[in-house]
């Protein structure tokens, strides 16, 4: 497999000394600003609410967590839970992509998770203080939403998941994501029983930009529902176009931790920040603890280039 477990894993476990993590951490964001790691992470307590947790590292691999949540449920629209941030770096500003969890339907629509979700966008100049500035959609089954770190033609871009495919979405400010502004962009391979990624694809973390294209890490899941990752390269200027999409997985379940869980055989990841070349992939193993595994940028530039 190209990406190597890191030996300390699992890098971050529950702490039964604090409520609101104490069953599970997993899904983190992580990125890298001024010198130092930032990770923000899914975490739930014995009530199952989701929240996100901050912490800090020097190395990527000690972390130093921040007693109390920054981000929870504030009103219906999640009250069940605020879920899998992305963090991108935008201008100098840093806006988080989290799904709101509603156990009570809403606005009327039961999804696939039985309650009603929302792909909610917040910002936050220093990380750790976050405005909500509201969904990219209402009213369907989405999530996986992700920022791109730069605009691209002068829109900001979302690659979001309308079950089971992967869309994008054009903006100009980040608040406002007409239809008209989005487009299908790949979905599972459905014409292949035996493909990894038959049933369900969604994004991983911030797209990477390289001079090749931007490289996506994606998560697919087949019938046998073991979560995996894959490799997406898209056109530099014209996102919507595919170049590569190599048919193998790069990373599946393997360690205990990833095979068993709260959920068994998930690896689930946001957060794919390079640093020095080298892609830092931090992922909830088994929905209960964060690992992290690592690959040189170029190797997997290599390997979604060497597919047809
Ligand atoms: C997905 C998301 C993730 C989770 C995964 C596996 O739908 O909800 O948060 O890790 O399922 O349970």
């Amino acid at each position: 497999m190209l990406l190597q477990r890191h030996p300390a894993n699992p890098i971050l476990v529950p702490d039964p000394h604090s409520p609101w993590e104490s069953y599970n951490v997993f899904n983190p964001s992580v990125i890298y600003h001024n010198g130092l790691f930032h990770m923000h992470y899914r975490a739930q307590g014995l009530d199952w609410v989701s929240r996100i947790g901050y912490a800090v590292s020097e190395d990527g691999i000690h972390w130093n967590r921040l007693r109390n949540p920054v981000l929870e449920p504030h009103d219906a629209s999640d009250s069940r839970g605020v879920e899998d941030p992305r963090v991108t770096e935008i201008e100098g500003l840093f806006y988080m992509c989290y799904t709101a969890y509603s156990g009570t339907a809403a606005d009327g629509n039961a999804t696939h998770v039985g309650g009603s979700i929302l792909p909610m966008i917040a910002v936050s100049r220093n990380l750790i203080s976050w405005q909500r500035l509201g969904p990219i959609v209402r009213g369907e089954d989405n999530k996986d939403h992700v920022l791109f770190p730069r605009r691209i033609n002068g829109r900001y871009v979302a690659l979001h998941r309308r079950w089971p495919f992967v869309w994008l979405a054009f903006s100009d400010d980040l608040r406002t994501w007409r239809e008209e502004d989005m487009a299908l962009l790949y979905g599972p391979r459905q014409d292949d029983p035996a493909a990894w990624d038959h049933k369900s694809v969604g994004s991983n973390g911030v797209p990477i930009e390289t001079e090749e294209g931007w490289l996506l890490i994606n998560h697919g899941y087949n019938d046998d529902h073991v979560y995996r990752f894959g490799v997406v390269l898209l056109d530099l200027e014209d996102p919507t176009r595919v170049i590569r999409r190599p048919r193998s997985a790069i990373f599946e379940p393997r360690e205990l931790w990833e095979i068993r869980g709260d959920v068994p055989n998930v690896v689930f990841s946001c957060a794919n920040p390079v640093v020095e070349d080298t892609v830092y992939v931090y992922y909830g193993g088994g929905d209960h603890v964060i690992g992290l595994a690592t690959c040189p940028l170029q190797s997997l530039l290599d390997f979604a280039l060497s597919a047809a």
